[in-house]
């Protein structure tokens, strides 16, 4: 009989490889587990008319909110406020950070995510995911501040997604590996289901949403017509595969390799940094990525090396194999120029806060 290893467990007995494994450390990705079978369970029943249809309010970018998103978004909030274990939350849900409750204790942890990325797809049963990251507080105050939450990724603590599918999956890194869990819907046990996973060399796919290609800068061009074997030494052509929904498309090719790309464009030059978000989407993933043997940049250099300078700041993103990645990179250096000067004085801008990690 195959061993059962939960969340929990599988976190115990790999205990000296965690530094983070502190009970709170484990009791917080346990929180973000109990979250995602709630919000699983609703997903599931979203096709029924009261969640079904878009809620009456807008998000920060303007965009619809499903009602699915504002419950995802409650959902974890609740879940997470009271425990002690986090200084401030923020969602991509909400234009500001969230503070703990002056009721409830300041922990020494923040939290991150996206609720219910790819929510547009809800209606029409496409997979979407739920985003999370999770920094260790840095600042000085008592309780979580901006620049607890502006921090690279490269110093993130955990960071995973849950893929609400044909299976519910979680999946995270805490720095020692990525590793995947599937939900037992009887037991209610997220179980071990893909331990250490690895972005195999031989990469499959390549996503991207063609229909942008008449706004892609020169380099993009090229280089998707590379991945397609049409540009350059003729290499076999990688399978397309986009379903518009970000923790899926990710999902697909951290198993079966390949690389997803949402550049950054000119079609408006004071807005060429794309339209993923550093802190809800792209940092989490980046990590994860590294984590598993991957890579991601935002064309010019890795994702996790950038310094934050805004909460809801865009980023173009490409991630998955390595080579795939680093191939984009060279093809942006050698075609792409004028989006370089457009798009670099934007994410290099100095950060609102410098900060070191108290050690
Ligand atoms: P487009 C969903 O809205 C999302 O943020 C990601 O989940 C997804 O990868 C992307 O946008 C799809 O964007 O412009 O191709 O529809």
């Amino acid at each position: 009989m195959a061993k059962i290893v939960t969340i929990e467990r599988h976190i115990l007995e790999t205990q000296k490889q965690y530094p983070e494994a502190t009970g709170a450390f484990t009791s917080l990705l346990y929180d973000m587990a109990l979250a995602a079978k709630i919000i699983a369970h609703e997903t599931t029943r979203a096709g029924l008319a009261e969640i079904l249809g878009a809620a009456e309010n807008h998000n920060v970018y303007g965009e619809q909110q499903q009602k699915l998103d504002v419950f995802a978004d409650q959902m974890i909030y609740k879940i997470n406020d009271h425990t002690g274990r986090l200084c401030a939350m923020a969602s991509e849900e909400h234009e500001d950070i969230i503070p703990i409750p002056p009721r409830f204790d300041s922990g020494k942890y923040i939290l991150l995510y996206d609720p219910l990325d790819g929510s547009s797809n809800i209606d029409v049963n496409v997979s979407i995911g739920t985003i999370f990251s999770i920094h260790r507080k840095v600042s000085s105050s008592e309780r979580g501040t901006l620049e607890d939450l502006l921090q690279p990724g490269r110093r993130l603590a955990a960071a995973g997604y849950v893929i609400y599918g044909s299976s519910t999956m979680m999946v995270y890194s805490t720095g020692n590996g990525v590793h995947g869990f599937t939900l037992d819907p009887g037991v209610g046990e997220f179980l071990l289901s893909h331990p250490d996973i690895r972005v195999p060399n031989k990469a499959l796919y390549y996503s991207a949403n063609q229909g942008n290609e008449k706004y892609w800068t020169p380099g993009v061009r090229r280089y998707t017509k590379w991945l397609q074997g049409i540009e350059g030494e003729g290499r076999k052509p990688l399978g397309h595969r986009y379903i518009g929904s970000l923790v899926a498309d990710f999902h697909r090719n951290l198993l079966r390799g390949g690389v997803f790309l949402y550049p950054g464009d000119l079609q408006k030059p004071n807005e060429p940094y794309g339209k993923m978000r550093l802190m809800f989407e792209a940092q989490a993933l980046a990590f994860l990525a590294e984590q598993a043997g991957g890579y991601a940049s935002d064309g010019i250099g890795p994702i996790l090396d950038i310094r934050p300078h805004s909460l809801h700041q865009r980023v173009p993103l490409f991630i998955g194999n390595r080579d795939l990645v680093e191939k984009a990179e060279e093809y942006i250096r050698l075609y792409d120029q004028e989006w370089i000067e457009a798009y670099r004085p934007i994410r290099d801008q100095t950060p609102l806060i410098v900060s070191e990690p108290a050690d």
